[in-house]
């Protein structure tokens, strides 16, 4: 096994270099996020699946590994099987998306083929709960990634239960346990509550130094099944029927068709804020999870270990705040399954003159300008300048001419070793509307 996983390993160094050599040329083929799905293929994962595949282009997809979860697993000679939705339910949407792939790749042809995510499918361990005895083809496959030289994070997704990355991860303690600090490195764990124990009882006492984010309840359950609880009467028209059927479900193309809404409504992607966090929507949420973006924001709660913040009735939610945003793009992407270029909406791209990191003294007024941002489509283009209190460390600052595309400036307070964190929000005048953003940090001293 050693021996055929150092083997694959090597191969796939070699593979990973033939294909630097040979899409160098492509503007997104290097250094986008790289990403592996575990999915227990519950209702909710089929659904976030459909939107992960939507936005297939915005990562390096490594991985779609079938596992098991506190809720279903498959069975085995002593385990009965439980709520086990089989494996063919992912084919079915590759299928789907096999169809719409020659109108995406209109907007852009960086996104996998069919083919190409086909061969990243592997079932892991799915017998039954918390299951990591043995080894399997889809931990086989995450072992190997992590074992590659390239030290570019992973990001590991637990749709369902933890355990094919635990069983990936002991692998490797078991046959390669020099490699365990630089994979350490790498790793990085986003989970979708504990829906099984190995991450606790594996994971975090051998792997201590592999970071975990730990979306809870709170998080995640505001667009999983209870979404409508948590949404204001307002937000709730981007998840009910009518802006499903107008805008995904009728007349978006085979793989739209496929998602199991709920009388037409929203049905619920309790995981996809796993995916959500590592979309570069310019808020780079990726870099720190206290910086909060698509997939919420995090404290620490261990050297590496952080929880999602969001408590019942604490407003703004850290998910829910970007959901218009990102229902809309959502929107936008079921047009890219069916529309030419010319007929869709594509996002703005803003920019922030100067550096996204810069030091300031207390008292500085401190002036940006956004004067570079664009519009692949040619729209004309609102700002918007905030603060992100919850974020930074200082308090709340005032930011002048907050909508002005060059001139929004503020005035460093007195607070030294603090951070602000200025967000560029730029709205396109395209239909279904698009946001992106860029995160400026300043760090006061004196
Ligand atoms: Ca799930
Ligand atoms: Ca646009
Ligand atoms: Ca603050």
């Amino acid at each position: 096994m050693k021996s055929l996983i150092q083997l694959s390993a090597n191969i796939l160094l070699v593979i990973a270099s033939l294909q630097g050599a040979i899409t160098a040329e492509s503007p997104n083929a290097n250094g986008k996020t790289r990403v592996i799905v575990t999915t227990d293929g519950e209702i909710d994962d089929r659904c976030s699946m459909i939107r992960f595949l939507m936005y297939a282009n915005e990562w390096e997809i490594l991985g779609l590994i079938h596992s098991s979860s506190k809720y279903h697993w498959k069975g085995d000679e002593s385990h009965e099987p439980h709520s086990w939705e089989g494996t063919d339910w992912l084919d079915r949407q590759l299928d789907a998306y096999e169809e719409i792939h020659p109108n995406l790749i209109l907007h852009d042809p960086s996104f996998p083929t069919a083919d190409q995510l086909r061969t990243l499918v592997h079932v892991g361990n799915v017998d039954y709960e918390g299951a990591m005895t043995n080894r399997t083809p889809g931990s086989d496959r995450i072992a190997e990634v992590l074992l590659e030289q390239n030290p570019s994070p992973v990001w590991l997704q637990a749709w369902g239960g933890s355990n094919t990355i635990a069983r990936a991860l002991k692998t490797i303690q078991e046959d390669f346990p020099e490699e365990m600090a630089r994979v350490s490195e790498k790793a990085k764990i986003f989970l979708i509550s504990h829906q099984d124990n190995t991450t606790q009882d594996y994971i975090q006492k051998e792997w201590p130094e592999v970071d975990v984010l730990l979306s809870r309840g709170d998080a995640f359950g505001a667009i999983a099944y209870g979404w409508s609880k948590f949404q204001s009467k307002e937000l709730r028209e981007y998840f009910k029927k009518d802006f499903m059927k107008g805008n995904i479900l009728e007349g978006h193309g085979p793989l739209c068709a496929m998602y199991e809404a709920k009388e037409e409504r929203f049905r619920s992607e309790g995981d996809s804020p796993s995916f959500l966090h590592v979309i570069r929507t310019g808020l780079r949420s990726e870099e720190d999870p206290t910086y909060g973006g698509w997939g919420g924001r995090f404290e620490r709660a261990g050297d590496h270990y952080w929880k999602s913040v969001d408590k019942k009735g604490v407003e703004p939610h850290s998910i829910l705040r970007w959901a218009v945003a990102f229902q809309n793009d959502w929107a936008a992407r079921a047009d890219w399954c069916v529309k030419d270029f010319d007929r869709a909406n594509h996002p703005p791209v803003a920019v922030v003159d100067g550096s996204l990191d810069r030091k300031v003294k207390p008292g500085e007024q401190v002036t940006f300008s956004a004067k570079g941002s664009t519009d692949p489509d040619g729209d004309s283009l609102t700002h918007r300048w905030w603060q992100y209190d919850e974020a930074d460390t200082a308090s709340k600052v005032e930011i002048e001419n907050a909508s002005s595309q060059t001139e929004a400036s503020l005035t460093v307070p007195d607070e030294s070793g603090k951070t602000i964190h200025v967000i560029l929000e730029v709205t396109d005048s395209g239909e279904p509307p698009l946001v992106r953003w860029q995160r400026v940090i300043l760090t006061i001293s004196d």
